[in-house]
C-alpha cells in the first residue's frame, strides 16, 4: 500500500508555515517564487518520507539493480509530475485554491533543468519515470551541469544564445550526498610494479578531481518506489587551501583546481554531431568513473568480493557511446583495485554492460584521437590497447587476411578510438530504438559485427511516459478519457485502445474538439507571456517541434509554406483550411546551416504577416526557446504533427508519439518509429509520404539526387528558391539564404 498522501489542511499549513519560517513573510506578501519554493518543498517533504523508506529497503535488497548512464537527462519541471505521481494533485489544487494561489502561475516559477539537447536526453528522463512507476530498482547517473543547454532568444530574425543559469535560485529537488564522494584521476603515467608474483599497474603524478553526488528523487506513480537520479559535480580535492597555489608557484595544484572548475560547468549544445573536444572526453570519463566506482562499492556492500555474481546483480546500460568508457573503467576497477585477472574481468564486464545506439549519422559517431586518450587517461588507454589486440586476433580468425574489414571493426584504428566498435564488441547487447533503426544497425552500420555475433543485436522501440505527456500536460483530455473508459489506463496505458469505439461517438468528439480549443487558448496564454503574440485559435495548428537539423527537414516544411504563400498571393480566389505553422527548434550555436534555416523561417513569417490577405489563411509562429515546458503547451494544442525526416535518418523520434498521444494527426515519412505508428493506427489515420529508407539509401549510395532537375522542372519550387535570394524573403541581406537555395 502506498504511504498516505498529505491531506488538504496539512498542505495549507505547510505552505504558510514555510513562507513564515524561510522568508519571514505572510502568504499575502510572498512573491510567486517564494510561494513556488514553499509548495515545492511541501511536495518534497512527502517524497522524502518515501525516499527514506525506499533507501531502508534498498539496504537489504539482494536483487538486480540498473545503472542507467547518460550524459544527458532532459527532466523538465518536476513540481506538477511529482504531485501527480504522489496522487496528491487534487489535494494540492484544492489547498492552493483555498489559499488564493494560482497553480499555473506557481508552476511557471520552477526553472527547467535543461540538462539535455533533445531526444536522447528526454528518453532517459522518460525511462526514469517509468522505471520508478514500474517499481524497478534503478539509478540514473549523469553530470550536474551548472549551466544547462543555452536559452534561445530570437532577435532581429535570428537565434541568439543566452547562458542557462538554472541553479540561480537553488534546486529544491536535489540533496547533496557528500559521503559518497569519489576521486577520479586524470593524466599522469602508469608504473608497472611486481607484487606477489603479479604485475600491478599504478597511476603516478595524476591530477585528482573529486566527484560529489547530488541526488534527485524520482517518485513512481501511485507506489512506494522512489529511485534516484545521481548527478555528479566536480570539485577540487583541495578546495579550501589552494587560493595561494598560483602565487606559490604550485601550478600542479592550480591545474587540478582548474580542471575541477570546468568539468561540470556546461552541457555541450551539439547533438548528432561529434567533435573531439578534450573537455568532453574529460566529462565522459568523470561521470562514468564516478558511477562505476560507486556501483562496485555498493555491490561489495551487498555481496562482498563474490564478483562472479556481478552480472546477476547489476546491469549498466549506456545511453549511446558517451559513457562507453564504463567498459575499460570497470575492467580497471576489477583488475587494478580488486585483483582479478584479465579473462575473469572481461567475462564479467561483457555480461554486465549493455549499449543502446541512438543515431546512424556518421558525423555523430564518436571517435577520439588516440593521443588525447593516452595522455588524459593513460591506464584506460592501456586497457583499450589490450582489448583491441585481443579483439583483432579474434577478428583475424573470423576474417583471415581481410585487413580493411578488421580495421573497420577495430577499437583502435587510424589513430582513433572508435567508441561504437568498443561498445558493440565488449557488451552483451546492442540495441536500436525502433524496428527500422534496429534493421539498419544490423544490415548497414554494424553489418560485419552482426555477421559475427548476431545474438547481441535487438531493437526496443522507444516510448514516452503517458504520465507527463498526457495526464499532466493535458488534464482535460485525461478527464475526458477517464469519463469514457475509466481510470485503469493510468497504470495500464495500453488500455487507451479501449477508446477506439469513441471515434464514432458524436458527443465524445465534440468534447474532444472543445478541449483542443481550450488547449489552444492555454497555448496562447503562454505565447502572449513569452513573446507577446497569439495564434488564431480557429486555425489548424500544424507543428514541427524538435532540434533543428537538416535531416529533420524543417527546410522542407518552410519551402512548402513559402509555396502556399505564393499561391495565395497569385490567385485572389485561392482558399485553404486556415493554418498556423508552429516551429520550436534550437540550432546548435556552431551549426551555420541550421541557423540559416531559422532565419529563413522567421523571414517568411514576417513576409506573411505583412500581407493581410495571406494572414487570413496562413501564419508562422516560431516559439522561442523550445524546451520541455514549451512542448507541454504546444503538443496538446496541435492538430497536425510534422515528422518529415529523410527516411533512414531519424533513429526513432519520440515527439511523434507525444503528439499522437494528444490526438494530433501525423504527416510523415516512413522513418524511425513512424513506421510502427503507421502499422498500429492504420493507413487511414496517418499521412505517409516520400521515399522509403531503402530507396533513399540506394540513392545516397549512387551519389544523391540532382536538385537542379527539380529546380528546372518545378516552377513553384524554382520561384520560391529564387525569392530566397532576390530580396523578397530577406530584404536586408538578400543573399543570406543563398546557402540554402
Ligand atoms: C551525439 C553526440 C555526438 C558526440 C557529442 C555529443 C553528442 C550528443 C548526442 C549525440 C547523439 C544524439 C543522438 C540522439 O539524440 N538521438 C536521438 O535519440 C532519440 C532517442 O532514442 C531518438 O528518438 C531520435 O530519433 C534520435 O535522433
Amino acid at each position: 500500500m502506498p504511504l498516505t498522501s498529505f491531506d488538504k489542511e496539512s498542505i495549507k499549513q505547510s505552505i504558510v508555515g514555510k513562507i513564515q519560517r524561510y522568508n519571514g513573510r505572510t502568504l499575502a506578501d510572498a512573491t510567486d517564487q517564494q510561494i513556488y519554493q514553499a509548495v515545492a518543498s511541501t511536495i518534497r517533504d512527502q517524497i522524502m518520507q518515501k525516499w527514506v523508506a525506499a533507501r531502508e529497503r534498498d539496504k537489504t535488497y539482494m536483487g538486480k539493480r540498473l545503472y542507467y548512464l547518460s550524459v544527458e537527462f532532459l527532466m523538465g519541471r518536476s513540481l506538477h509530475c511529482n504531485a501527480l505521481n504522489l496522487c496528491s494533485m487534487e489535494n494540492v489544487r484544492e489547498a492552493l485554491l483555498e489559499l488564493g494561489i494560482n497553480w499555473r502561475h506557481i508552476i511557471r516559477e520552477e526553472p527547467e533543468p535543461g540538462l539535455g539537447n533533445g531526444g536522447l536526453g528526454r528518453l532517459a528522463a522518460c525511462f526514469l519515470d517509468s522505471l520508478s512507476s514500474l517499481e524497478m530498482p534503478a539509478m540514473g547517473c549523469t553530470i550536474r551541469y551548472e549551466y544547462g543547454l543555452f536559452r534561445q532568444r530570437l532577435v532581429d530574425g535570428q537565434q541568439v544564445e543566452i547562458s542557462d543559469n538554472w541553479l540561480e535560485n537553488g534546486n529544491t529537488w536535489e540533496v547533496a550526498a557528500p559521503e559518497d564522494t569519489v576521486e577520479v584521476r586524470f593524466d599522469g603515467h602508469v608504473d608497472m610494479v611486481q607484487e606477489n608474483g603479479r604485475t600491478n599497474f599504478r597511476l603516478r603524478d595524476y591530477h585528482s578531481v573529486m566527484a560529489v553526488p547530488y541526488d534527485m528523487p524520482i517518485a513512481g506513480y501511485d507506489c512506494d518506489t522512489v529511485n534516484t537520479l545521481r548527478m555528479w559535480r566536480a570539485r577540487s580535492p583541495r578546495d579550501n587551501m589552494d587560493f595561494g597555489a598560483f602565487s606559490a608557484g604550485n601550478y600542479e595544484k592550480a591545474l587540478e583546481q582548474d580542471m575541477a572548475a570546468v568539468i561540470s560547468k556546461v552541457l555541450y549544445p551539439e547533438d548528432n554531431h561529434y567533435e573531439g573536444k578534450r573537455l568532453r572526453l574529460t566529462q565522459h570519463y568523470f561521470f562514468t568513473s564516478a558511477t562505476l566506482q560507486y556501483a562496485v562499492k555498493d555491490f561489495k556492500r551487498r555481496f562482498g568480493t563474490r564478483f562472479n555474481l556481478l552480472p546477476e546483480k547489476m546491469v549498466v546500460q549506456i545511453n549511446d557511446t558517451h559513457p562507453g568508457l564504463a567498459i575499460p573503467e570497470l575492467m580497471r576497477i576489477l583488475m587494478d583495485e580488486e585483483g582479478l585477472g584479465w579473462d575473469e574481468a572481461q567475462a564479467i564486464v561483457s555480461r554486465t554492460i549493455a549499449y543502446t545506439n541512438h543515431t546512424v549519422l556518421s558525423e555523430a559517431l564518436e571517435k577520439w584521437p588516440e593521443q588525447m586518450v593516452k595522455q588524459l587517461l593513460p591506464r584506460i588507454y592501456m586497457i583499450l590497447e589490450e582489448m583491441n589486440r585481443r579483439l583483432c586476433a579474434r577478428l583475424w580468425n573470423a576474417f583471415p587476411g581481410d585487413w580493411d574489414k578488421i580495421a573497420k571493426m577495430a577499437i583502435l584504428a587510424y589513430d582513433q578510438v572508435h567508441m561504437a566498435n568498443l561498445c558493440v564488441a565488449m557488451t552483451f547487447s546492442t540495441n536500436g530504438v525502433s524496428r527500422l533503426h534496429g534493421e539498419i544497425l544490423k544490415n548497414d552500420t554494424f553489418r560485419d559485427y552482426y555477421s559475427l555475433m548476431p545474438e547481441k543485436f535487438s531493437y526496443i522501440t522507444n516510448g514516452i511516459t503517458h504520465r507527463r505527456w498526457l495526464m499532466a500536460c493535458n488534464t482535460h483530455l485525461r478527464d475526458l478519457i477517464t469519463e469514457a473508459i475509466g481510470d485503469k489506463w493510468y497504470k495500464e496505458p495500453e488500455r487507451l485502445e479501449e477508446l477506439t469505439p469513441f471515434a464514432e461517438d458524436k458527443a465524445f468528439c465534440e468534447k474532444f474538439a472543445e478541449i483542443k480549443r481550450f488547449n489552444k487558448q492555454q497555448f496562447n496564454r503562454m505565447l502572449a507571456m513569452r513573446q507577446d503574440m497569439t495564434a488564431e485559435e480557429d486555425f489548424l495548428f500544424d507543428s514541427q517541434c524538435k532540434r533543428l537539423h537538416e535531416y529533420k527537414r524543417q527546410l522542407l516544411n518552410a519551402l512548402h509554406i513559402h509555396v502556399l504563400y505564393n499561391r495565395i498571393m497569385d490567385d485572389p480566389n485561392y482558399t485553404m483550411v486556415p493554418r498556423v505553422f508552429i516551429f520550436g527548434a534550437k540550432a546548435s550555436p556552431g551549426y551555420y546551416k541550421a541557423k540559416l534555416i531559422i532565419r529563413y523561417i522567421l523571414a517568411l513569417s514576417k513576409l506573411i504577416d505583412r500581407s493581410p490577405r495571406a494572414r487570413r489563411m496562413l501564419r508562422i509562429i516560431f516559439v522561442e526557446n523550445y524546451d520541455v515546458s514549451a512542448a507541454e503547451a504546444i503538443i496538446p494544442a496541435t492538430d497536425l504533427s510534422e515528422q518529415l525526416s529523410t527516411a533512414g535518418k531519424e533513429a526513432s523520434g519520440t515527439g511523434n508519439m507525444k503528439f499522437m498521444m494528444n490526438g494530433a494527426l501525423t504527416i510523415g515519412t516512413m522513418d524511425g518509429a513512424n513506421v510502427e505508428i503507421h502499422e498500429q493506427v492504420g493507413a487511414d489515420n496517418i499521412y505517409i509520404f516520400g521515399m522509403r529508407a531503402d530507396t533513399a539509401a540506394a540513392l545516397e549510395h549512387e551519389g544523391g539526387y540532382n536538385p537542379m532537375q527539380i529546380f528546372e522542372n518545378n516552377a513553384e519550387i524554382r520561384r520560391a528558391l529564387t525569392q530566397m535570394i532576390d530580396g523578397t524573403v530577406l530584404p536586408d541581406s538578400p543573399t543570406a539564404a543563398g546557402a540554402l537555395s
